[in-house]
């Protein structure tokens, strides 16, 4: 309860900020986009990650407060990249979490819509990560919400892929662009055993659907090598960066481009 209560400060003494991870084209050279992951700045503790929070955003409700700044927030920093950074809006892509309940609200839509259009950044430019069970506790009001985001130029990414239950028939029924590679699975593929060849499974199974690929968790030069050969699309991890802060994100992309 304390928790609950320091963090309903927290919103409104805006507390939180976004980091960003970047996420790296095939050849390990390009950054072709990134994901928005929520901090907490906490007045005595410092920088708190979403591991010991976001429960309670999410059992308390305070989670549609927080995933509605969060939106707003990222799609004002996606703004920020393609004037500032002069980042081709075809080229970067920024995605974000979204959390069951801010999801299933039932103005999720028109939200997600006043945030593209406030900010004024194409809407191709935005994705939502949302997770396997979240599609299928509610497939039907999921997918038409999806649907409807997606006619938008939303594009969608499921999360922590292979971690759940999917099946090959309702994923081809999905209007999904993206699927992001559980790092339980990216942490030992490059020890010939069962998660190189779910991994290996995993990447076959996208290219026959058409669904672009990240690999998340890519911490080593060897799991690199091997998602690399298996023609991994993209990669997000250490190897390369954690999520870091809107400023330093900035000095990341600027060099390169
Ligand atoms: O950055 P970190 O690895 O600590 O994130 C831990 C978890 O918190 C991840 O599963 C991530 O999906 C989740 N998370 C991070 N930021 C957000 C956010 O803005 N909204 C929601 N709903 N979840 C988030
Ligand atoms: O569940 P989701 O994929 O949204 O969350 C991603 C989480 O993974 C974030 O908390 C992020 O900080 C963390 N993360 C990102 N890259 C790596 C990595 O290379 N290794 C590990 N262990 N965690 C990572
Ligand atoms: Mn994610
Ligand atoms: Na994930």
């Amino acid at each position: 309860l304390q928790l609950e209560t320091e963090l309903r400060q927290a919103l409104v003494e805006q507390q939180f900020c976004l980091h960003y991870q970047p996420q790296i084209d095939a050849r390990g050279q390009r950054v072709i986009g990134a994901e928005a992951l929520l901090r907490w700045q906490h007045p005595d503790k410092g920088l708190i990650g979403p591991g010991t929070f976001m429960h309670v955003l999410e059992e308390s409700g305070m989670i549609l407060q927080a995933g509605h700044w969060v939106l707003l927030q990222a799609c004002h920093f996606i703004a920020r990249l393609l004037g500032e950074c002069k980042l081709a809006p075809d080229s970067f892509s920024l995605s974000v979490n979204i959390s069951p309940r801010q999801f299933r609200q039932s103005d999720f839509v028109a939200q997600v819509d006043a945030a593209v259009r406030e900010s004024g950044i194409p809407a191709n430019c935005l994705k939502l990560e949302i997770t396997e069970s979240m599609v299928i506790q509610n497939i039907k009001d999921t997918v038409s919400k999806m649907h409807e985001l997606r006619a938008m130029g939303i594009r969608f990414a499921i999360d922590d892929f292979g971690t759940g239950y999917s099946s090959l028939s309702y994923l081809k029924r999905l209007p999904v662009d993206l699927l992001k590679i559980d790092q339980s699975f990216i942490h030992d593929c490059a020890q010939e055993g069962n998660d190189a060849e779910i991994v290996r499974a995993i990447i076959a199974m996208a290219r026959s659907l058409k669904l672009e690929l990240i690999a998340e968790g890519v911490e080593t030069a060897e799991q690199l090598a091997f998602l690399q050969q298996q023609d991994c699309h993209a990669y997000q991890g250490y190897l390369f960066s954690p999520a870091v802060a809107e400023e330093p994100f900035l000095q990341f992309i600027l060099p390169a481009q």
